[in-house]
């Protein structure tokens, strides 16, 4: 009872008792390996009981020549069912979150559970009936077909296991079907028998005429015959008797349903790997449509169904963030690391970063594909990101488009110097130089928001990316220095003006808003001495007769 589990409860406790726990009192963890495989392994016994019992009931002379064989096998899988059980009390469950190991517990929980109940009953030593039928009625073991729910159980489980889930659900599918011509085949062996072999042409044939008298002939034949109906592709003989009639009508009802779950799932599987595609890979189909139905130029057109071709073919997946969006954050950011952060690493000014700063960095690269000859950003263009170089050579390009000031490759990276604010930046947010794709090139983007939060932590990481792009600017002579400070003059009011004009803007907004608000109150105000004065006028309504009355 309760008490005596709690006491078992407490011994279990015990620390002498918990070194060497018994191997009867060992509780399975149902994500363990080991149940998993036990699973698998269940598997068999059920599968041989719902494909052989029917077998032996209809076919008896397979069933008296392997004799020997079936008992054998019968008492293994009743022997395998027994340990089922035991594993089933055995194995724990999550309760908040933890794994519950009290056995005692685990021992009731089973045994008022509905599975018991229905487990024991498959167990039954109905075996036992034999004395009464005798030996050649297998049909009394019918019980052991309720251990199916561990079938689905195990496959269940490898489905979410499996690294091809589509080719498994096919096979299940398939074997599911076999298993169910199977049955009809027993079954349309058994009526013929019941009817009289060879007695028309519906049934199976006399099984005297020695080519029909092989075992093997005659499972094959009544195999045969059954997938014919439930695949609905070959012509079946014409019924002749009401029995023969019944089974066909009902065999085709199950061939229709048979025929749909077909349809259905090869349908379904041909649709996850549409949509999976689609995941991967922008949907070219809707762009095409759109771009026809706006009349764009055919250069261009080609231009993107190439930018598309090189997606596919090179296997680029773009949309990596939307597909990982179902993970939670710290999942997608162990994913993240260790398929960017090789790239990230090799780039040298985040080389002598932490660790930490290139987590961050990492999950908020966005991929992007540039097609042979594209610019990635122009001269004089507000910057809103830089680029990261995972793969391909970009140039920088003067403003004539041909002369190359250098040429960019792998693990490199640019686009920062209009984005970081770099203290006397002539160009302030403009860019400074062209950058064109030589190639394909596969690059990452960071939106300077992003850059900036990021930075924002890390001050020494920004000023190692801003000695860089200080370096850049004195190259090219468009850092502010001392000796030009005419120049920088010209170049402070001008940032000044762009300061007190966008200070105006916010001003501006802001008298918007406090004007929109004046407004509001003005009509609330309103309507409140509305309302009073309403409130007053009633009020003075009867004393203001009191008053006249009384000056009268
Ligand atoms: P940005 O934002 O001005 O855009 C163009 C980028 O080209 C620039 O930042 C640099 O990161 C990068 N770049 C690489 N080499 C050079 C160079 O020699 N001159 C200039 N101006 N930019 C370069």
């Amino acid at each position: 009872g309760e008490n005596g589990g709690k006491g078992e409860a407490k011994q279990n406790t015990n620390p002498d008792q918990k070194l060497k726990v018994k191997w009867t009192e060992w509780v399975f963890d149902p994500a363990e390996q080991f149940y998993y495989v036990w699973l698998q392994v269940m598997i068999f016994p059920v599968v041989y009981n719902w494909v052989i019992i029917i077998l032996r009931t209809c076919f008896t002379a397979i069933a008296f020549r392997y004799l020997p064989v079936w008992l054998t096998l019968d008492y293994l899988a009743d022997l395998m069912y027994m340990v089922d059980m035991i594993i089933t009390v055995h194995t724990g469950y999550l309760y908040q979150g933890i794994l519950i190991k009290d056995l005692s517990h685990l021992k009731k929980r089973y045994l008022h559970s509905k599975h018991f109940v229905r487990d024991l009953v498959s167990l039954l030593p109905t075996d036992f009936l034999y004395l009464v039928f005798g030996i050649q009625t297998p049909m009394v073991r019918i019980n052991r077909l309720l251990r199916i729910p561990r079938l689905d159980e195990a496959l269940d489980r490898m489905e979410t296991r499996t690294s091809s889930p589509n080719t498994f659900r096919i096979t299940k599918l398939m074997i599911y079907i076999f298993v169910l011509i199977h049955w009809n085949a027993c079954l349309y062996f058994a009526l013929s028998g019941y009817i009289g072999f060879g007695s028309d042409h519906w049934v199976y044939p006399n099984i005297s005429k020695p080519e029909f008298a092989s075992m093997r002939r005659q499972y094959f034949y009544c195999f045969w015959f059954s997938t014919q109906i439930f695949t609905t592709v070959g012509d079946t003989p014409l019924p002749k008797r009401e029995e023969e009639y019944l089974f066909m009508i009902a065999d085709l009802l199950i061939a229709v349903l048979v025929f749909a779950s077909i349809v259905g799932n090869v349908g379904n599987v041909i649709t996850s790997l549409r949509d999976r595609d689609n995941v991967f890979f922008p949907n070219h189909e809707l762009v095409k449509a759109y771009l026809r139905s706006h009349h764009i130029s055919k250069e261009l057109r080609q231009r993107i169904d190439n930018w598309y071709q090189h997606l596919h073919i090179n296997k680029k997946i773009m949309r990596e963030n939307e597909i990982l969006q179902q993970l939670p954050l710290h999942l997608r950011t162990e994913i993240a690391v260790s398929v960017h952060l090789p790239t990230l690493s090799k780039v040298t000014i985040f080389q002598s970063c932490e660790k930490s700063l290139l987590e961050e960095l990492v999950l908020k690269l966005t991929p992007q594909v540039f097609s042979p000859g594209e610019y990635v950003c122009r001269k004089g263009d507000v910057g809103h990101e830089m680029y990261i170089i995972k793969e391909g050579k970009l140039a920088v390009v003067a403003d004539d488009g041909v002369t190359e000031y250098a040429v960019l490759t792998e693990s490199n990276f640019f686009g920062e110097i209009s984005i970081l604010n770099i203290k006397g930046n002539k160009s302030g947010n403009r860019r400074t130089a062209n950058i064109r794709s030589i190639g394909y090139s596969d690059l990452f983007s960071l939106s300077k928001e992003d850059l900036t939060d990021v930075l924002s932590e890390f001050p020494a990481a920004k000023r190692l990316l801003e000695e860089k792009g200080r370096q850049i600017l004195t190259k090219m002579g468009m850092l502010e220095e001392n000796g030009e400070e005419k120049q920088g003059e010209e170049e402070k009011v001008e940032n000044k003006i762009n300061r007190l004009e966008r200070n105006l803007e916010i001003l501006q907004t802001k008298l918007a808003r406090l004007m929109m608000e004046l407004e509001s109150s003005n009509h609330k105000m309103q309507a409140r001495v509305d309302q009073l004065d309403l409130e007053v006028a009633a009020l003075e309504n009867q004393p203001v007769e009191d008053g006249e009355e009384r000056e009268k």
